[in-house]
């Protein structure tokens, strides 16, 4: 959104797991990020931001000027926010706590010193974020859901209320968690060669790396195929 609109920034990367209490030390008085400081105002979660860099540089709008359509953006934004989320959400960090590789993995990509130990003193973090979310009871559902989210999404690309040439705050919410899940190439067969996958690249066309195909239980997958 940043890059959408111009503006300069500079990205702070925090160690996933223990950024809640990163953010703190910074002031922050949520736990989430992305979190953004600017001129020294912070501002926190997704849908806040989105609404601050609408203020701070109108031009060019991530909101429908239309007050009809900007509903329509604003409840899309929403569901991708409350709902859609939790299924990258869910899927990721059942990884983190079930596949260790997958912490060592992140913690070279951030380029912590010394990742197999990062990865090792994460564990019980990674179990807490974990928890959060309920990875451990919904990652059934959470598979099992992705096939029909990204059929929604296409939905909507198909209805044009996301997908423009011009992208809107809805476009950015829904195409990160689209991004999310094209890392998980266990995936690939449902998330693959479709208008959400499309959308999802040109938004977000660097994601950091993929988590490779072997992670999530086989028996998991059965069933998710192209609906
Ligand atoms: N759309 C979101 C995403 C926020 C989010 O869930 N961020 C995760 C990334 S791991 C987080 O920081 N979680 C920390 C926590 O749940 O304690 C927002 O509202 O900003």
């Amino acid at each position: 959104m940043l890059e959408f609109k111009g503006l300069d920034y500079r990205p702070v990367w925090l160690l996933p797991g223990l950024h809640p209490v990163l953010l703190r030390t910074r002031g922050f008085s949520g736990a989430t990020v992305p979190a953004l400081k600017i001129d020294g105002r912070r501002v926190q979660t997704s849908v806040a931001i989105a609404r601050a860099l609408d203020d701070l540089q109108p031009e060019p709008p991530l909101f429908p000027s239309d007050p009809e359509q900007r509903v329509e953006v604003e409840e899309i934004e929403r569901w991708a926010d409350d709902t859609f989320q939790d299924v990258p959400r869910r899927i990721v960090r059942w990884m983190s706590v079930h596949r260790p590789e997958t912490r060592e993995m992140i913690a070279r990509e951030i380029g912590v010193p010394l990742p197999k130990l990062a990865a090792w003193i994460n564990a019980p973090t990674a179990r807490r974020m974990a928890n959060k979310v309920d990875s451990n009871d919904e990652i059934h559902n959470a598979i099992a859901a992705v096939p029909g989210e990204l059929d929604h999404v296409d939905d909507l690309i198909a209805r044009k209320v996301i997908g423009g040439e011009v992208p809107n705050a809805a476009d950015f919410q829904v195409a990160t968690n689209v991004r999310a899940l094209l890392t998980v190439r266990d995936l690939d067969e449902i998330t693959r060669g479709r208008p959400a996958a499309e959308l999802a690249m040109r938004i977000v066309p660097e994601f950091g790396n993929d988590f490779p195909a072997g992670l999530l239980p086989p028996e998991m997958l059965r069933g998710t195929g192209r609906s």
